[in-house]
């Protein structure tokens, strides 16, 4: 086989990859539409424009100069905290052309989350929208090795400028289908996040095995997504599937609210729309007020947290559409468990995605009887090598070929898995993962706050919300201002989805005999 290529054998029931033994991801996904005649064919759309494939292969290659001018070499990581737009896909690629290995990142958090990420991830530069200045300035004042810092636009020393002066030639980097190609960082219950290591091949599998095969993805797809792209499901829906199949992605750098995505649909007519169950409701009570036309999607999607089938049913009531509910996660890429066009059961995930393997086991690692609840491991080859330097996490969640995800499911008698929460006390607000302690810390920062614990709780969509127990170092400060000031208190420090929607005082927290918050036992109550 040639340098680069990747040969895909389509058979009925599961498709192999055969990688080049010399093997670069950045020339399947954006060199090779050129020798296929997709120069011309639009790429990416945004509000402020189009972009071709051949306008895309050499913004990528100047990107990826421009990289190199500023000494960043094979190995390096490169930190990006991007809006979604071009760039995105410049910096990303131009990285992975030139061997250097790009950390896209939660573009919502704060100082001290990309503070802690540029210390962890030791990055020799980092890139930024101009939006986010305000959290990243901070996080650079103290960090252990500053990196060199690249701002997306703006001066003559941002990237678009410099971008204009670059080479439009670059060679991809010679590399193999196994090396480390990009990282994701993927949040715990305790402990900081860590940065799932995923190989060249890790993209091409989930082209191959869920957008192909699952989604039957094609050229004439035009691909939305509310999840942005540094959310492992938003890079995939986005950005590697459509140019796996040489098909168009929309952007967009707005939040995601109803309007926003309808706006789009209508604008630019997508065929596939990803979103995630919290929207996907909101979406629900705006078409209740007024309706839209969505009549250019051929299939919805849903993954980050279990699409309630009542939110399934009314969808498909109003627009005809079907939702997919699968799950994915960012150790394994992409979504390794999915419903399918003509085979779907509202409430569950569906079946295994083809090149994936399931078991469900019991505390004791051995499989469960047949429609009982156990812990699900996966086993596919998208699967990330480790945690970055983190030899403990990844000993716990990576065991051999399989990956504990930390959920609990079970298989029902049609086949189905179906969602059984998690088996730590990490929450899904929005799709975006949410760590009790790190709420509680930030309300126990409070001077009139003695402890606090937090839950998640479903609201009345069946969807689910953080809310907080705080005991006060006075319980006669107890009041609903007092409830409001501790709110106000959280979004000063903390990401939007991650503010309490209630609040209760209480005298005391249940705890184990070692001190242990029982947060199961809060969960009981109504
Ligand atoms: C939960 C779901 C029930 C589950 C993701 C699609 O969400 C993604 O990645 P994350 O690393 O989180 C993974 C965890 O989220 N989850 C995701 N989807 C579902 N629970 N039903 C679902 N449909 O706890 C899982 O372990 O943020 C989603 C594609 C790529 C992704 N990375």
């Amino acid at each position: 086989m040639q340098d680069h290529t990747v040969v895909v054998d389509h058979t009925l029931t599961r498709s192999t990859i055969m990688f080049a033994p010399v093997f670069n991801v950045a020339v399947p996904f954006i060199d090779h539409h050129l020798i296929e005649g997709r120069s011309e064919k639009v790429a990416i759309r945004t509000v402020a424009g189009d972009v071709t494939y051949g306008e895309l292969a050499e913004q990528v290659n100047r990107c990826g100069n421009v990289l190199r001018d500023m000494g960043l070499m094979p190995g390096d990581r490169l930190l990006m905290i991007v809006k979604d737009c071009p760039e995105f896909f410049y910096l990303f690629w131009g990285a992975i052309k030139t061997g250097v290995v790009p950390v896209p990142v939660n573009t919502l958090l704060r100082a001290p989350d990309y503070q802690y990420m540029i210390n962890d991830s030791a990055c020799a530069a980092i890139a930024y929208s101009p939006e986010y200045a305000a959290e990243v300035a901070p996080a650079l004042v103290s960090v252990a090795r500053r990196p060199e810092v690249l701002v997306t636009e703006g001066d003559d020393t941002a990237l678009q400028a410099r971008s204009t002066g670059a080479s439009t030639a670059l060679d991809a980097v010679a590399a193999a289908a196994e090396d480390d190609c990009f990282w994701l960082y993927s949040s715990g219950s305790t402990g900081r996040p860590k940065g799932a290591v995923h190989r060249h091949r890790d993209i091409v599998v989930t082209c191959v095995h869920y957008a192909v095969d699952t989604l039957g993805m094609g050229e004439d797809d035009v691909c939305f997504s509310a999840a942005k792209l540094f959310f492992a499901y938003g890079l995939g829906n986005t950005m590697t599937f459509p140019l796996w199949v040489g098909a168009t992605a929309v952007l967009s750098d707005q939040r995601p609210t109803p309007q926003m995505t309808f706006d789009l649909i209508d604008r630019f007519k997508p065929t596939l729309y990803f979103g995630v169950p919290t929207l996907y409701a909101a979406q629900l009570r705006a078409l209740e007020q007024a309706s839209r036309d969505v009549s250019s999607l051929r299939l919805c999607v849903s993954a980050g947290e279990a699409l309630p089938p009542d939110i399934f049913r009314r969808w498909q009531a109003r627009t005809n559409l079907i939702i997919l509910d699968g799950i994915g996660s960012t150790e394994l890429l992409h979504i390794f468990i999915s419903n399918r066009f003509e085979d779907c059961k509202p409430g569950s995930s569906g079946r295994v995605v083809p090149g994936y393997e399931l078991q469900i086991v019991d505390e004791n690692d051995a499989p469960v009887a047949p429609s009982e609840i156990g812990r699900l491991l996966v086993k596919g080859d998208s699967a990330a090598r480790c945690y970055w330097n983190n030899p403990k996490k990844t000993a716990a969640t990576m065991r051999g070929e399989w990956v504990n995800t930390g959920d609990t499911y079970l298989q029902d008698n049609e086949g189905y898995y179906v969602y059984c929460g998690r088996s730590d006390d990490m929450l899904k607000v929005g799709g975006i993962w949410c760590s009790p302690v790190e709420i509680e810390s930030r309300l126990v920062e409070h001077p009139k706050v003695l402890e606090a614990a937090v839950v998640g709780r479903a609201d009345d969509d069946a969807l689910t919300k953080p809310e907080a127990y705080i005991v006060l170092h006075d319980a006669g400060d107890a009041s609903d201002a007092m409830a409001n000031e501790l709110l106000l208190h959280c979004q000063d420090g903390l990401a939007r989805y991650k503010y309490p929607h209630w609040i209760h005082f209480v005298d005391d927290l249940p705890k184990t005999t070692t001190g242990k918050i029982q947060r199961f036992q809060l969960r009981k109550r109504d």
